[in-house]
Protein backbone atom coordinates (compact mmCIF):
# COMPACT_ATOMS: atom_id res chain seq x y z
CA UNK A 1 0.00 0.00 0.00
CA UNK A 2 0.78 3.56 -0.88
CA UNK A 3 -0.35 5.18 2.64
CA UNK A 4 2.00 6.50 4.68
CA UNK A 5 0.32 5.99 7.94
CA UNK A 6 -1.89 3.59 9.81
CA UNK A 7 -4.87 5.05 11.97
CA UNK A 8 -6.81 3.38 14.42
CA UNK A 9 -9.83 4.13 17.30
CA UNK A 10 -9.33 3.01 20.49
CA UNK A 11 -10.78 3.21 23.75
CA UNK A 12 -10.38 1.21 26.94
CA UNK A 13 -7.78 -1.55 27.92
CA UNK A 14 -8.26 -4.46 25.00
CA UNK A 15 -8.60 -1.68 22.49
CA UNK A 16 -5.26 -0.47 23.89
CA UNK A 17 -3.61 -3.68 23.80
CA UNK A 18 -4.09 -3.77 19.85
CA UNK A 19 -2.90 -0.15 19.56
CA UNK A 20 0.34 -1.05 21.17
CA UNK A 21 0.81 -4.14 18.54
CA UNK A 22 -0.26 -1.64 15.34
CA UNK A 23 2.30 0.50 17.14
CA UNK A 24 5.43 -2.18 16.27
CA UNK A 25 3.68 -2.91 13.02
CA UNK A 26 6.36 -4.94 10.83
CA UNK A 27 5.90 -2.75 8.19
CA UNK A 28 7.15 0.03 10.37
CA UNK A 29 4.20 2.44 9.16
CA UNK A 30 3.64 4.86 11.68
CA UNK A 31 0.38 4.92 13.87
CA UNK A 32 -2.09 7.44 14.80
CA UNK A 33 -4.37 6.41 17.44
CA UNK A 34 -7.45 8.04 17.82
CA UNK A 35 -8.63 7.60 21.64
CA UNK A 36 -11.88 8.25 23.54
CA UNK A 37 -12.63 11.10 26.15
CA UNK A 38 -15.88 10.06 27.25
CA UNK A 39 -14.82 8.30 30.13
CA UNK A 40 -13.29 11.29 31.07
CA UNK A 41 -14.34 12.71 35.00
CA UNK A 42 -13.56 15.58 37.54
CA UNK A 43 -12.96 13.95 40.19
CA UNK A 44 -10.98 15.07 43.69
CA UNK A 45 -10.48 18.01 41.92
CA UNK A 46 -8.41 16.70 38.90
CA UNK A 47 -9.84 16.27 35.35
CA UNK A 48 -9.04 12.07 34.73
CA UNK A 49 -8.87 10.91 31.22
CA UNK A 50 -8.69 7.04 31.84
CA UNK A 51 -8.75 5.60 28.04
CA UNK A 52 -6.25 8.51 27.13
CA UNK A 53 -3.98 6.65 30.24
CA UNK A 54 -4.76 3.30 29.16
CA UNK A 55 -3.52 4.04 25.44
CA UNK A 56 -0.21 6.28 26.91
CA UNK A 57 1.15 4.21 29.55
CA UNK A 58 0.21 0.75 27.45
CA UNK A 59 2.32 2.20 24.04
CA UNK A 60 4.75 3.37 26.71
CA UNK A 61 5.40 -0.09 28.36
CA UNK A 62 3.80 1.20 31.31
CA UNK A 63 0.57 0.03 32.37
CA UNK A 64 -0.21 -2.28 34.75
CA UNK A 65 -0.03 -5.93 32.99
CA UNK A 66 -3.01 -7.46 35.44
CA UNK A 67 -5.27 -4.46 35.60
CA UNK A 68 -4.49 -3.05 31.95
CA UNK A 69 -4.90 0.43 33.69
CA UNK A 70 -3.28 2.54 35.83
CA UNK A 71 0.72 1.87 36.10
CA UNK A 72 2.89 -0.81 36.28
CA UNK A 73 4.94 -0.82 39.95
CA UNK A 74 2.71 1.40 41.56
CA UNK A 75 2.74 2.58 45.27
CA UNK A 76 -0.34 3.45 47.43
CA UNK A 77 1.03 6.35 49.70
CA UNK A 78 -1.70 8.79 48.20
CA UNK A 79 -4.89 6.52 48.43
CA UNK A 80 -4.00 5.06 52.35
CA UNK A 81 -3.55 9.09 53.09
CA UNK A 82 -6.79 10.15 51.10
CA UNK A 83 -8.96 7.36 52.86
CA UNK A 84 -7.43 8.24 56.32
CA UNK A 85 -8.51 11.62 55.69
CA UNK A 86 -12.14 10.24 54.76
CA UNK A 87 -11.52 11.11 50.86
CA UNK A 88 -13.11 8.80 47.79
CA UNK A 89 -10.87 6.21 47.63
CA UNK A 90 -12.97 3.63 45.33
CA UNK A 91 -11.12 5.09 42.10
CA UNK A 92 -8.14 3.66 42.69
CA UNK A 93 -5.01 6.27 41.48
CA UNK A 94 -1.20 5.09 42.00
CA UNK A 95 0.97 7.60 43.61
CA UNK A 96 3.08 7.88 39.64
CA UNK A 97 -0.76 7.68 37.91
CA UNK A 98 -1.40 10.77 39.98
CA UNK A 99 1.13 12.82 38.63
CA UNK A 100 0.02 12.33 35.39
CA UNK A 101 -4.17 13.29 36.36
CA UNK A 102 -2.56 16.47 38.85
CA UNK A 103 -0.03 17.67 35.54
CA UNK A 104 -3.15 17.52 32.71
CA UNK A 105 -5.35 19.38 35.36
CA UNK A 106 -2.87 22.08 35.50
CA UNK A 107 -2.67 22.19 31.82
CA UNK A 108 -6.13 22.53 31.11
CA UNK A 109 -6.75 25.20 33.47
CA UNK A 110 -3.30 27.02 31.71
CA UNK A 111 -5.74 26.56 28.76
CA UNK A 112 -4.02 24.11 27.01
CA UNK A 113 -5.99 22.16 24.35
CA UNK A 114 -6.50 18.21 25.51
CA UNK A 115 -5.25 17.03 22.45
CA UNK A 116 -1.68 19.66 22.44
CA UNK A 117 -0.95 18.31 26.52
CA UNK A 118 -1.88 14.30 24.94
CA UNK A 119 0.82 15.10 22.47
CA UNK A 120 3.09 16.70 24.96
CA UNK A 121 2.81 13.77 27.69
CA UNK A 122 3.02 11.33 25.12
CA UNK A 123 6.51 12.30 23.31
CA UNK A 124 7.70 12.72 27.21
CA UNK A 125 6.76 9.22 27.77
CA UNK A 126 8.91 8.38 24.49
CA UNK A 127 6.01 6.94 22.61
CA UNK A 128 6.40 7.35 18.83
CA UNK A 129 2.82 7.11 17.77
CA UNK A 130 0.69 9.79 16.95
CA UNK A 131 -1.88 9.86 20.60
CA UNK A 132 -4.75 12.09 19.41
CA UNK A 133 -8.04 12.91 21.62
CA UNK A 134 -10.98 12.72 19.72
CA UNK A 135 -11.91 16.07 20.97
CA UNK A 136 -10.77 19.21 22.69
CA UNK A 137 -14.51 19.64 23.91
CA UNK A 138 -16.26 17.90 26.25
CA UNK A 139 -18.09 14.99 26.09
CA UNK A 140 -19.07 12.66 28.71
CA UNK A 141 -20.90 9.01 28.58
CA UNK A 142 -23.53 8.96 31.19
CA UNK A 143 -25.35 5.54 31.37
CA UNK A 144 -29.10 5.01 31.98
CA UNK A 145 -29.85 2.40 34.87
CA UNK A 146 -32.54 1.32 37.25
CA UNK A 147 -30.41 3.23 39.76
CA UNK A 148 -30.92 6.38 37.48
CA UNK A 149 -28.18 8.00 34.90
CA UNK A 150 -24.71 7.62 36.36
CA UNK A 151 -21.44 8.87 35.19
CA UNK A 152 -19.50 6.43 33.00
CA UNK A 153 -16.68 5.76 36.16
CA UNK A 154 -19.40 5.89 38.84
CA UNK A 155 -21.12 2.94 36.75
CA UNK A 156 -17.74 1.47 35.66
CA UNK A 157 -15.86 1.62 39.32
CA UNK A 158 -18.36 2.56 41.73
CA UNK A 159 -20.97 0.18 41.02
CA UNK A 160 -18.50 -2.07 39.21
CA UNK A 161 -21.23 -2.40 36.27
CA UNK A 162 -23.30 -4.01 38.61
CA UNK A 163 -26.86 -1.51 37.41
CA UNK A 164 -28.89 -2.70 34.68
CA UNK A 165 -28.50 -0.55 31.47
CA UNK A 166 -31.11 1.05 29.45
CA UNK A 167 -29.51 3.47 27.60
CA UNK A 168 -26.55 5.39 26.96
CA UNK A 169 -26.45 8.98 25.77
CA UNK A 170 -22.49 10.79 25.49
CA UNK A 171 -23.42 14.20 26.75
CA UNK A 172 -22.13 17.17 24.80
CA UNK A 173 -21.16 15.09 21.60
CA UNK A 174 -23.74 16.80 19.39
CA UNK A 175 -22.33 19.76 19.81
CA UNK A 176 -18.29 18.26 19.96
CA UNK A 177 -16.18 18.74 17.43
CA UNK A 178 -13.11 16.56 15.88
CA UNK A 179 -10.16 17.35 17.19
CA UNK A 180 -8.18 19.69 14.45
CA UNK A 181 -5.61 17.36 14.60
CA UNK A 182 -8.24 14.54 14.19
CA UNK A 183 -9.55 16.10 10.95
CA UNK A 184 -5.78 16.17 9.89
CA UNK A 185 -5.20 12.85 10.27
CA UNK A 186 -8.16 11.30 8.48
CA UNK A 187 -7.74 14.10 5.65
CA UNK A 188 -4.15 14.24 5.38
CA UNK A 189 -4.59 11.25 2.22
CA UNK A 190 -1.79 9.73 4.10
CA UNK A 191 -4.17 7.04 5.66
CA UNK A 192 -3.52 3.81 4.08
CA UNK A 193 -5.89 2.09 6.93
CA UNK A 194 -8.50 2.73 9.44
CA UNK A 195 -8.36 0.29 12.07
CA UNK A 196 -11.31 0.24 14.58
CA UNK A 197 -9.57 -1.64 17.54
CA UNK A 198 -11.29 -4.25 19.77
CA UNK A 199 -12.74 -2.09 22.08
CA UNK A 200 -16.43 -1.86 23.82
CA UNK A 201 -18.40 -0.76 20.55
CA UNK A 202 -21.21 0.85 22.44
CA UNK A 203 -19.54 2.59 25.39
CA UNK A 204 -16.00 3.29 23.75
CA UNK A 205 -15.79 3.38 19.79
CA UNK A 206 -19.67 4.96 19.73
CA UNK A 207 -18.43 8.04 21.68
CA UNK A 208 -16.02 8.52 19.17
CA UNK A 209 -18.37 8.59 16.23
CA UNK A 210 -20.96 10.11 17.46
CA UNK A 211 -18.80 13.28 17.36
CA UNK A 212 -20.50 15.04 13.85
CA UNK A 213 -18.56 14.90 10.90
CA UNK A 214 -16.61 11.51 12.58
CA UNK A 215 -18.39 8.68 10.40
CA UNK A 216 -18.11 11.26 7.16
CA UNK A 217 -13.89 11.78 8.20
CA UNK A 218 -13.79 8.28 8.16
CA UNK A 219 -15.33 7.60 5.37
CA UNK A 220 -13.90 10.35 2.74
CA UNK A 221 -10.46 9.01 4.05
CA UNK A 222 -10.92 6.42 1.04
CA UNK A 223 -8.95 4.08 2.84
CA UNK A 224 -10.46 0.01 3.85
CA UNK A 225 -11.67 0.77 7.63
CA UNK A 226 -11.79 -2.90 9.14
CA UNK A 227 -13.34 -3.47 12.41
CA UNK A 228 -11.65 -5.86 14.63
CA UNK A 229 -14.12 -7.91 17.14
CA UNK A 230 -13.69 -7.49 20.95
CA UNK A 231 -15.67 -10.62 21.46
CA UNK A 232 -14.14 -14.17 21.97
CA UNK A 233 -16.19 -16.95 21.63
CA UNK A 234 -19.30 -14.78 21.83
CA UNK A 235 -18.15 -13.20 24.84
CA UNK A 236 -15.75 -10.26 25.87
CA UNK A 237 -12.62 -10.73 26.80
CA UNK A 238 -12.79 -7.79 29.86
CA UNK A 239 -15.16 -5.24 30.66
CA UNK A 240 -18.94 -5.16 30.49
CA UNK A 241 -19.50 -5.40 26.64
CA UNK A 242 -21.81 -8.50 26.25
CA UNK A 243 -23.59 -7.51 29.67
CA UNK A 244 -24.66 -3.95 27.92
CA UNK A 245 -25.41 -5.77 24.69
CA UNK A 246 -27.96 -8.01 26.74
CA UNK A 247 -29.42 -4.83 28.53
CA UNK A 248 -29.71 -2.89 25.39
CA UNK A 249 -31.81 -5.94 23.74
CA UNK A 250 -29.03 -6.09 21.38
CA UNK A 251 -28.16 -9.72 20.86
CA UNK A 252 -24.84 -11.07 21.99
CA UNK A 253 -23.15 -11.93 19.15
CA UNK A 254 -20.29 -10.30 16.51
CA UNK A 255 -23.07 -10.29 14.32
CA UNK A 256 -25.02 -7.73 16.02
CA UNK A 257 -21.40 -5.60 16.07
CA UNK A 258 -20.86 -6.24 12.52
CA UNK A 259 -24.74 -4.73 12.23
CA UNK A 260 -24.19 -1.99 14.23
CA UNK A 261 -21.04 -1.22 12.66
CA UNK A 262 -22.77 -1.63 9.21
CA UNK A 263 -22.05 1.38 6.33
CA UNK A 264 -18.86 2.31 8.13
CA UNK A 265 -16.99 -0.83 7.72
CA UNK A 266 -15.10 -2.43 4.97
CA UNK A 267 -13.91 -5.52 6.81
CA UNK A 268 -14.33 -7.65 10.12
CA UNK A 269 -11.40 -9.36 11.73
CA UNK A 270 -13.15 -12.43 13.77
CA UNK A 271 -12.09 -14.37 16.32
CA UNK A 272 -11.38 -18.02 15.20
CA UNK A 273 -13.73 -19.15 18.63
CA UNK A 274 -16.01 -17.49 16.27
CA UNK A 275 -15.94 -18.55 12.76
CA UNK A 276 -18.92 -20.36 12.56
CA UNK A 277 -20.54 -16.91 11.91
CA UNK A 278 -18.28 -15.96 9.16
CA UNK A 279 -21.15 -17.03 6.29
CA UNK A 280 -23.22 -15.03 8.15
CA UNK A 281 -21.60 -11.97 8.05
CA UNK A 282 -22.01 -10.10 4.19
CA UNK A 283 -18.65 -8.16 4.28
CA UNK A 284 -14.97 -9.79 4.11
CA UNK A 285 -13.95 -11.53 7.09
CA UNK A 286 -10.52 -12.30 8.58
CA UNK A 287 -10.56 -15.06 10.90
CA UNK A 288 -7.95 -15.50 13.68
CA UNK A 289 -6.92 -16.15 17.27
CA UNK A 290 -7.56 -12.37 18.22
CA UNK A 291 -6.70 -13.07 22.13
CA UNK A 292 -3.73 -11.20 22.85
CA UNK A 293 -2.12 -12.32 25.96
CA UNK A 294 1.35 -11.68 25.35
CA UNK A 295 3.72 -8.48 23.29
CA UNK A 296 4.09 -11.44 20.39
CA UNK A 297 0.32 -11.76 20.13
CA UNK A 298 -0.69 -7.96 19.90
CA UNK A 299 2.02 -7.65 16.64
CA UNK A 300 0.38 -11.25 15.34
CA UNK A 301 -3.00 -10.04 15.14
CA UNK A 302 -2.21 -6.27 14.49
CA UNK A 303 -0.09 -7.51 11.41
CA UNK A 304 -3.27 -10.01 10.51
CA UNK A 305 -5.16 -7.16 10.51
CA UNK A 306 -2.93 -5.01 8.55
CA UNK A 307 -2.43 -7.46 5.71
CA UNK A 308 -6.30 -7.90 6.03
CA UNK A 309 -6.90 -4.29 5.49
CA UNK A 310 -4.25 -4.02 2.96
CA UNK A 311 -6.04 -6.70 1.03
CA UNK A 312 -9.58 -4.68 0.65
CA UNK A 313 -8.14 -2.20 -1.44
CA UNK A 314 -10.24 -1.70 -5.09
N1 LIG B 1 -10.92 0.75 36.78
C1 LIG B 1 -11.38 0.05 37.86
O1 LIG B 1 -12.09 -0.94 37.68
N2 LIG B 1 -11.09 0.45 39.14
C2 LIG B 1 -10.33 1.52 39.39
O2 LIG B 1 -10.10 1.85 40.56
C3 LIG B 1 -9.80 2.25 38.28
C4 LIG B 1 -8.96 3.36 38.47
C5 LIG B 1 -8.39 3.97 37.34
C6 LIG B 1 -7.48 5.02 37.48
C7 LIG B 1 -6.93 5.62 36.37
C8 LIG B 1 -7.28 5.20 35.10
O3 LIG B 1 -6.73 5.78 34.01
C9 LIG B 1 -8.19 4.14 34.91
C10 LIG B 1 -8.75 3.54 36.04
N3 LIG B 1 -9.66 2.47 35.90
C11 LIG B 1 -10.14 1.82 36.99
C12 LIG B 1 -10.06 1.99 34.57
C13 LIG B 1 -11.11 2.87 33.95
O4 LIG B 1 -12.22 3.06 34.75
C14 LIG B 1 -11.48 2.20 32.60
O5 LIG B 1 -10.30 1.75 32.02
C15 LIG B 1 -12.03 3.09 31.51
O6 LIG B 1 -12.64 4.20 31.90
C16 LIG B 1 -12.95 2.20 30.67
O7 LIG B 1 -12.22 1.60 29.70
Amino acid sequence: MSGKRIIAMSGGVGGAKLAEGLARNSNGTPLTLIVNTGDDFNHLGLHISPDIDTALYTLAGLANPETGWGRRDETWSFMQALEQLGGEAWFRLGDADLAMHVERTRRLAAGETLCDITADLASRLGILAQVLAMTDDQVRTRVGTDIGELDFQHYFVREQCRPQVSHIVFKGATAAQPAPQVIQALQSGEAEAIILCPSNPYLSIAPILAIPGMRELLRSAGVPVVAVSPLVGGAAVKGPTTKIMDELGLSVSALQIVEDYADLIDGFVLDSRDAHLRDRIDLPVAVTDTLMRTAHDRLRVANETLAFASSLYS
